[in-house]
């Protein structure tokens, strides 16, 4: 499955073969190019920057690197390699062949799900594009762009989903990918964390360490699916999600080992005298993790779901790595969920399995969120320091589900409406932290410099040193 590079749409789908998919996709081109151009990262697309770009889908060498403009990229479409005789693994159609076309009944719910998906992808885009002038050094102002290309690349990804497989209306959801904005008041992103302004180098360190791994989560849920194209473009997707959270997982590091080098040196934990020092204090870090996380675990979806239920029974949308588990039939058994009584107290009730799939999802990505949380608290640890970085409860500030709207303490106890606000208001960042980090926000664009908030990385991309030029500014 070569990749086409002479084609004017890379792909490995045959595009030559469909004209009219063909036609219709490059009549969309133009759209994306024009949407790149002014909502996408501001101040740089004249400038060489050192991308991968996805060349081949097999596990080894899929990648190739090199300087390019960002507009020049090559967007393309890319699916996984297909498997024969490939079944359904999971829900009431076990075991039959996968689709390769879309089945009446479920077009809906396919459609909805993937313009859902589609739509985070230029929504991230639209939320870091002013980032880069503000870059801690060309090493990460070279992650960034590499992130947002792929974002692009997967709005692709969704996109020749929508015209190879939905006629007329998933062409008008095509257009629509790009007519909708992060933050518009009038034509919004659909999912609530993807208007959320990423204005600060900390906020996409944290976006790219939650809300990233909500898109890996939701990838490896649509991985399984059984309609085959949009299986095999969720897995070719996952390969390129990893390096986001990379970003995140080591950039979030970066700013804990920095600050704990500082702590040393000054023999101090005192949020002002560090602040003096140009660091990011642990308490504030803490509090963008609470603003983050409990944003993105709405992202999941309500914890009993029958549009959650269906998407499983129909074999539309399964759980992560869903081959892991043991019953992937589940309409036997039941979930055990603790949900507010509605008298300041908690009750537990049983959900069948397939309404808790969202619930499912939602737990085993909070425990992955929690294994990066312990590497940045073993850098605490390793230097004598006794703070610790923690997640919230998931049912603290949450909008959707059970616990949407309840007020509970960042433990999830639930506390009265009158105390909430101001419980709030110490748990996440306040103006004062959002201006001091903002305050740090100057670019370091020196080959090998680093901004004073954040170490170095341990090594360079692809090989080269850190003061390498990842982004040719002259
Ligand atoms: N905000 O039955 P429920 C990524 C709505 S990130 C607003 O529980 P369901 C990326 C819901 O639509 C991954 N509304 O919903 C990361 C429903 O409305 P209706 C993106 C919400 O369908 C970084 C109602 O509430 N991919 O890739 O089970 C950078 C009842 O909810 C929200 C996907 O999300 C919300 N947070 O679950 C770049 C995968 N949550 O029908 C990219 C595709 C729920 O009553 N999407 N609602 O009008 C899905 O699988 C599902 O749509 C959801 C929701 C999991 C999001």
């Amino acid at each position: 499955m070569a990749i086409d590079y002479s084609e004017k749409i890379p792909n490995n789908v045959n595009l030559a073969d469909d004209r009219r998919l063909q036609r219709a996709l490059e009549h969309w081109q133009p759209g994306y190019l024009d949407w790149w151009n002014e909502l996408g990262p501001e101040g740089f697309q004249a400038k060489d920057v050192y991308l991968r770009t996805a060349v081949n889908v097999g596990a080894d060498g899929w990648a190739h690197f090199d300087h390019v403009k960002m507009p020049d990229y090559r967007w393309g479409i890319f699916l996984s390699e297909p498997k024969p005789e490939q079944t359904i693994g999971f829900g009431d159609e076990m075991g039959k062949p996968v689709w390769q076309e879309v089945p009446g009944e479920h077009r809906a719910a396919l459609r909805r799900l993937i313009v859902t998906q589609g739509d985070t992808e230029p929504a991230s885009v639209e939320q870091q594009r002013l980032l880069g002038l503000t870059c801690p050094s060309l090493y990460d102002l070279r992650n960034l762009f590499q992130v947002n290309v792929e974002e692009g690349r997967h709005l692709w990804a969704m996109v020749y989903l929508l015209h190879a497989h939905f006629g007329r209306d998933g062409r008008e959801e095509a257009e629509e990918l790009l007519h909708r904005h992060s933050g518009d008041p009038d034509n919004p992103r659909i999912l609530g964390t993807f208007n959320e302004p990423i204005e600060d180098w900390l906020s996409f360190f944290m976006f790219t360490y939650f809300t990233d791994r909500d898109g890996k989560y939701q990838l490896k849920c649509l991985a399984g699916s059984a309609f085959d194209p949009l299986a095999r473009t969720c897995q070719f997707m996952l390969t390129e999600e990893a390096h986001h959270m990379f970003v995140g997982e080591t950039g979030i590091g970066r700013i804990v080992e920095r600050t704990v080098d500082v702590m040393k040196d000054l023999r101090s934990d005192d949020p002002e005298t560090l602040r003096a020092a140009g660091v990011i204090d642990l308490p504030l870090l803490q509090r963008y993790v609470n603003f983050w996380f409990s944003s993105c675990l709405d992202l999941f979806g309500a914890d009993q779901s029958s549009n959650a239920a269906g998407y499983f029974a129909t074999g539309v949308k399964g759980r992560p790595d869903e081959a892991k588990f043991d019953d992937h039939d589940c309409s036997e058994t039941i979930e055990v969920l603790e949900v507010p009584d509605g008298n300041g107290g908690v009750t537990t009730v049983e959900a069948p399995t397939r309404n808790a799939m969202n619930e499912i999802t939602r737990n085993l990505y909070v425990g992955d969120c929690q294994r990066g949380v312990d590497r940045w608290n073993k850098t605490i640890q390793a230097a004598g320091f006794h703070f610790q970085i923690t997640l919230p409860s998931a049912r603290f500030r949450r909008e959707i589900g059970s616990w949407g709207g309840v007020p509970t303490d960042l433990a999830g106890n639930i506390i009265a409406a009158e105390a909430y606000g101001g419980h709030l208001a110490s748990s996440l960042p306040s103006d004062e932290d959002r201006a001091y980090v903002d305050s740090l926000m100057k670019p370091v664009t020196e080959p090998g410099k680093m901004a004073g908030w954040i170490a170095a990385p341990r090594r360079g991309i692809h090989g080269h040193p850190l003061d390498y030029e990842y982004v040719k500014l002259h």
